[in-house]
């Protein structure tokens, strides 16, 4: 007896990220995140990278071509609940992108704009976050950079960027076209970890985590592909917010650390609970 009818469909998210071979960060992540949430993942591969769990070694941007017909082939036969964007590794790639959008005004889109890996490897150039600037953020419905991610975004009217300040950095990158912005402080000197969602009016709510100890790959991209996943099941964008980051706090403090370098997010920490349980 199958518990699901023929035409049942799970919420669908498209994310166009790069391919990380340890299963740290990147599609990878997407994939594990959205499927953990039961979401079915469309992925596009926009670059493949040479990493291990210390860092990253090289970079292969995919022709700004291939991520087009990759993506334009699943979208004219699979309908999409959510976009989620990640690691976009040229000018080219990012202009592609932003014309696909541009045809699907309605689908929420969570952007990740991953300029560096936590571990300080570079991703972005300036002319890619002009790029970024100009092109995507007009299209997003949410913007999740890291604190220093946001400083780098945050261009005030002579283009230059001088703020340190996270709320005047929010305002910024609110004024150059996206609805909400949510600011995580991973990396600022605090005890605990403050991520706040601003949207046009300012600060639509502000949550506390405590820190981990651990050094972890991969939570941006496991928390923004989680909010996508929420917003896919129909959830209230501050309401994904919160959630999404309860679930990647959760995948965190069930981290692991497969080589010599960092941790990586349990994606999967529910079903090792289950499985225990069911041992018992
Ligand atoms: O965590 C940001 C990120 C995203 N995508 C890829 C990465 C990284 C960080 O290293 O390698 C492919």
């Amino acid at each position: 007896m199958s518990p699901v009818s023929a035409d049942f469909l799970p919420p669908i998210v498209l994310a166009f990220a790069a391919s990380d071979p340890t299963g740290g960060a990147g599609i990878q992540a997407d994939i594990m995140t959205l499927a953990s949430m039961g979401c079915h993942p469309l992925s596009v591969i926009t670059a493949i990278t040479v990493q291990d769990t210390a860092g990253v070694e090289d970079v292969l941007p995919i022709d700004a071509d291939w991520i087009a017909d990759q993506a334009r082939a699943v979208l004219e036969d699979v309908p999409v609940a959510a976009f989620k964007l990640g690691m976009l590794a040229s000018v080219e790639a990012i202009a592609a992108i932003a014309e696909i959008i541009a045809d699907y005004p309605d689908i929420p889109l969570i952007f990740d704009p991953v300029l560096a890996s936590g571990r300080g490897d570079q991703f972005a150039n300036e002319d890619m976050i002009d790029a970024m600037l100009e092109l995507l953020l007009p299209q997003t419905t949410l913007l999740t950079p890291n604190s220093l991610e946001a400083r780098r975004l945050a261009l005030d009217e002579e283009g230059d960027v001088d703020s340190p300040d996270l709320a005047e950095c929010a305002r910024l990158i609110i004024s150059a076209g996206c609805e909400y912005v949510l600011i995580t402080g991973t990396h600022e000197n605090s005890e605990q970890v403050v991520n706040t969602l601003y949207g046009e009016r300012g600060v639509v709510r502000s949550d506390k985590w405590q820190r981990l100890s651990g050094s972890y790959h991969g939570s941006g991209c496991t928390l923004a592909s989680a909010i996508a996943a929420n917003l896919a099941h129909g959830l209230d964008l501050a309401e994904a917010v919160r959630d999404a980051q309860d679930y990647t706090w959760q995948t965190l403090a069930a981290g692991f650390r497969p080589g010599m370098g960092q941790y990586l997010p349990d994606r999967f920490f529910w079903a090792r609970e289950i499985a225990q349980d069911s041992d018992r």
